[in-house]
């Protein structure tokens, strides 16, 4: 297997954004507030009270943006729409059309250069109107979210072929709910946690029928962000804390999507914590169980690094010395550990039998600015994204059926807790005067593509 095989089996190559992080334009054409315009309003939240209010400013920016595109060669493009553009206040029953006239836009250009439009449908920027009637706690809020997904796949059915449900539902619950460094806030809220977790699962189950009946021949997913999770050491302590983790982190969501169940060990391990009591999980139903494992097309996989997990809570001198030894780190802090994703595929291959792996995110912050000549030497960036297409592709070479890399991200943006304090982008972008330099890692993933495309 080489690359120019997969290239025949039509690969997607691509890049990530998501609306809140780069659109800006917040209140414009009737759009509504979102959770994360609340959340990063109130002081504090947000590293240097930074907001989304302008981001990248690609509301108005976006002919230049898919120019940038273009111009890198990709063949797809992931993005995700701003609800409340669609349904301001969320509850409303009809749509507001300057936000679909947006995304009409966005979409028939993409298509009309040659770039596939990959949508997710909620990267976290729900309408606050939602929020106010319980958020994700609420199941009246899966059926607003299943009823935007009808709209939705209703108005761009024809012309989007691929569909994420979700990004990344374990950000919103745990650290939404358990952080409380995402909206709405809130500190080890576990009850509540779960709860949204199942609410997630469950309005992505009841989404799927709708964006199929309405998206003829397209595909259907959700994006997880997943972690291999290894023990710090050998001790019984940092093997009990791994196993909690993965458990809250990967099996939550991967053992009712595949197998139909929840992690049982995971409820009892967090009564056992006196985290949650019997009634924090009477919401759990085997109907709902039903419609959560309905089966997709593909399983989105956000990578970013391993987590290597020590138990805290036991004194260092009685625990057994760390034998990880870790990796250099990101500018973000982040472990590079590309070996993780080689085996992260491979699991999901061999545990959960995943049909079909999308990478939807892939990608490292580092903060490397212009130099005299304007040149953005981030090297360590390119290093990071080659390791590891390198270890996908030994994954392929295994027999994963992966299908699709895309790098985050297109350009730098709003990093939500982070502020504009984190760079992920191939593209830099100046926060002042909002304009885009491609960095090298830009070129470099440039002559990637086209020499697997020739
Ligand atoms: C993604 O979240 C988001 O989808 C995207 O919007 C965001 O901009 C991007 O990543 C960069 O943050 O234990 O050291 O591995 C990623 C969220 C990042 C959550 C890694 C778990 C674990 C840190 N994940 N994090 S570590």
């Amino acid at each position: 297997m080489n690359m120019n095989e997969l290239d025949k089996k039509g690969f997607m190559w691509g890049v990530a954004t998501s609306s809140y992080q780069i659109e800006g334009a917040y209140d414009t054409d009737g759009r509504g507030p979102s959770v994360w315009d609340t959340f990063s309003h109130k002081k504090g939240n947000v590293k240097n009270n930074d907001n989304g209010d302008t981001a990248c400013n690609h509301y108005n920016f976006w002919e230049e943006d898919i120019e940038l595109i273009k111009k890198l060669g990709v063949n797809s493009y992931r993005f995700s729409l701003s609800w409340p553009r669609i349904f301001p206040k969320g509850t409303e029953k009809k749509v507001n059309q300057k936000g679909i006239d947006f995304y009409q836009t966005l979409i028939d250009t993409l298509l009309s250069k040659g770039i596939d439009p990959v949508l997710t449908l909620n990267h976290w920027d729900m309408p606050q109107g939602l929020e106010d009637i319980g958020g994700w706690t609420s199941r009246n809020v899966t059926e607003e979210f299943t009823r935007y997904a009808y709209y939705i796949s209703k108005h761009f059915g024809d012309r989007v072929k691929n569909w994420i449900t979700h990004n990344e539902p374990w950000c919103i619950s745990h650290l939404g709910y358990v952080q409380g460094i995402k909206p709405p806030g809130l500190k080890n809220a576990w009850g509540k946690s779960i709860l949204v977790a199942h609410n997630l699962l469950l309005s992505h189950g009841l989404a799927i029928p709708e964006i199929r009946n309405n998206s003829k021949n397209s595909k259907v997913g959700i994006t997880l962000n997943l972690n291999t999770a290894e023990p710090a050491s050998e001790s019984k302590y940092d093997k009990e804390e791994c196993n909690f983790y993965d458990l809250q982190f990967n099996k939550l969501y991967l053992e009712p999507l595949y197998n139909k169940k929840y992690p049982e060990e995971l409820f009892k391990e967090l009564k056992n914590r006196k985290l949650i009591n019997d009634n924090d999980l009477s919401f759990i139903n085997n109907d709902d169980l039903k419609i959560i494992s309905t089966s997709t097309d593909f399983l989105g996989v956000n990578y970013y690094s391993r987590a290597v997990i020590r138990n805290n809570d036991i004194s260092e001198n009685k625990n057994d010395e760390p034998l990880i030894e870790l990796g250099d780190k990101t500018d973000f802090d982040w472990e590079v550990y590309p070996k993780g994703l080689f085996n992260l595929l491979l699991q999901l291959k061999e545990n959960y039998s995943v049909n079909e792996i999308i990478i939807t995110e892939n990608g490292c912050s580092y903060n490397d600015s212009p130099n005299e000549n304007l040149e953005i030497k981030d090297q360590r960036r390119i290093d990071y994204h080659q390791s590891h297409i390198d270890q996908m592709f030994k994954a392929i070479e295994q027999g994963v059926n992966c299908t699709g890399y895309f790098a985050w991200s297109l350009m730098d943006n709003f990093e939500w807790a982070q502020g504009y304090s984190q760079r992920f982008g191939l593209i830099w972008v100046d926060f002042k005067t909002l304009e885009r330099i491609p960095k090298n890692s830009f070129y470099w993933y440039q002559k990637l593509i086209s020499s697997v495309e020739n």
